[in-house]
């Protein structure tokens, strides 16, 4: 029975806490960028005595506010934090000073920071310190987490997400299921984590509007790649009101001078319809992440398919199959040729439909 007894007691592990960390990091999805996600568990005798979060940039890092949470509780405590301690002087003062401060004994990093001025700085400040530090704690979760930001970083590109729907016989649909639309539906949730979401114009009459249903979500900036004239004139369905949330690409063989100015929506006018102005666009406003919602006029997106898989600008793909067959319209990407396998690659069911992701 004592044996049984102290089997109950038993603390949790490093991974517990880690994911703990994850957890709480996620409340900020979306008001981050360009910034990470990244929550802090201070554990002191195998209970949790403060946590904390980060978030929007410009705001204290998750270490500072669970730091706070904790008070003195946190000293010869554990901190946990889903990435590797700031040890630099950005928006924020840095957070290693803020826990050698606090006299935390131990510091367990999920993933050493991408950021240049951070990567293995703050775990060589705190071990100089005399804290113990463990790194690599639910690596691919914390990694995962922020998965826009270490693309970002590491390459100095956005990271791009391509997704559609598709009937059981492989032809792309114009539309996504209500459900997935809904608060709660995979749609809704995936669009909160976007900096951008870019979709083709269409003037068919059920065009839902990518913006998230979820309380208080980030809503990304709707990019519209219009080859219509008169495109701008019908875009009041697309937002409430938020013309600043809305920017039109078109280019030259549509029209000249773009209705949109005219309504008092930003419109870009490109030489030729083409991904890398669009993206590049995205950089200069600081975006880590953009998504690529294909629907609506197919022929639009071909060719800035074609050439961002020709260039290797997409990183993930998400795909919902929907459990419908047949029609006449005959609806495939033509655009990209070549064979790939996708990696990382999982499947669930989402309502009514399989979502299936993976990275190129
Ligand atoms: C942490 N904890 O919660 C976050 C970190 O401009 P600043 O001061 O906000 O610094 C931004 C950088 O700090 C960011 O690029 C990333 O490297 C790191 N983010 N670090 O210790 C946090 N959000
Ligand atoms: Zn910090």
């Amino acid at each position: 029975l004592r044996c049984q007894m102290s089997q109950q007691v038993k603390e949790h592990d490093d991974g517990y806490y880690m994911r703990r960390a994850v957890e709480i990091a996620r409340k900020a999805v979306g008001y981050t960028s360009p910034n990470p996600m990244v929550g802090c568990v201070i554990v002191k005798d195998g209970k949790i005595v403060g946590e904390g979060f980060h978030p929007k940039a410009g705001q204290p890092h998750a270490e500072v506010f669970a730091l706070r949470d904790a008070g003195v509780l946190a000293e010869n405590g554990t901190a946990y934090v889903s990435l590797e301690p700031c040890n630099h002087y950005g928006r924020t003062p840095p957070c290693t000073e803020a826990l050698i401060k606090a006299k935390v004994k131990k510091v367990v990093v999920g993933i050493v920071d991408a950021n240049p001025l951070v990567a293995s700085k703050g775990v060589a400040r705190l071990q100089d310190a005399g804290i113990e530090v463990v790194v690599g704690v639910e690596e691919e979760l914390c990694k995962k987490l922020n998965e826009a930001f270490f693309h970002k970083m590491l390459t100095g590109k956005p990271f791009v997400t391509l997704r559609y729907s598709m009937a059981a016989d492989g032809r792309l649909l114009d539309q996504i299921t209500d459900g997935a639309m809904e608060c709660g539906g995979y749609y809704s949730k995936l669009l909160q984590e976007y900096d951008a979401v870019v979709v083709s114009s269409t003037l068919s009459t059920n065009f839902t509007s990518p913006a998230s249903k979820e309380p208080g979500a980030n809503q990304p900036l709707q990019v519209i790649l219009s080859k219509c004239p008169s495109f701008a004139t019908q875009v009041s369905p697309l937002t409430d009101k938020d013309t600043s949330k809305l920017i039109i690409f078109t280019d030259k063989e549509t029209i000249p001078e773009h209705e949109g100015a005219r309504k008092g929506i930003e419109t870009v006018v490109l030489e030729k319809m083409s991904l890398s102005p669009i993206l590049e666009y995205c950089k200069q406003q600081g975006f880590c992440s953009v998504l690529m919602d294909i629907r609506g006029n197919l022929s639009d997106f071909e060719e800035i398919l074609s050439e961002g898989y020709e260039h290797e600008l997409f990183q993930k793909l998400v795909v919902e199959i929907l459990p419908v067959f047949g029609g006449t319209e005959e609806r495939t990407l033509k655009s990209i040729t070549q064979r790939l396998s996708l990696e990382n690659f999982t499947s669930k069911v989402s309502g009514d439909s399989v979502l299936l992701e993976g990275y190129f």
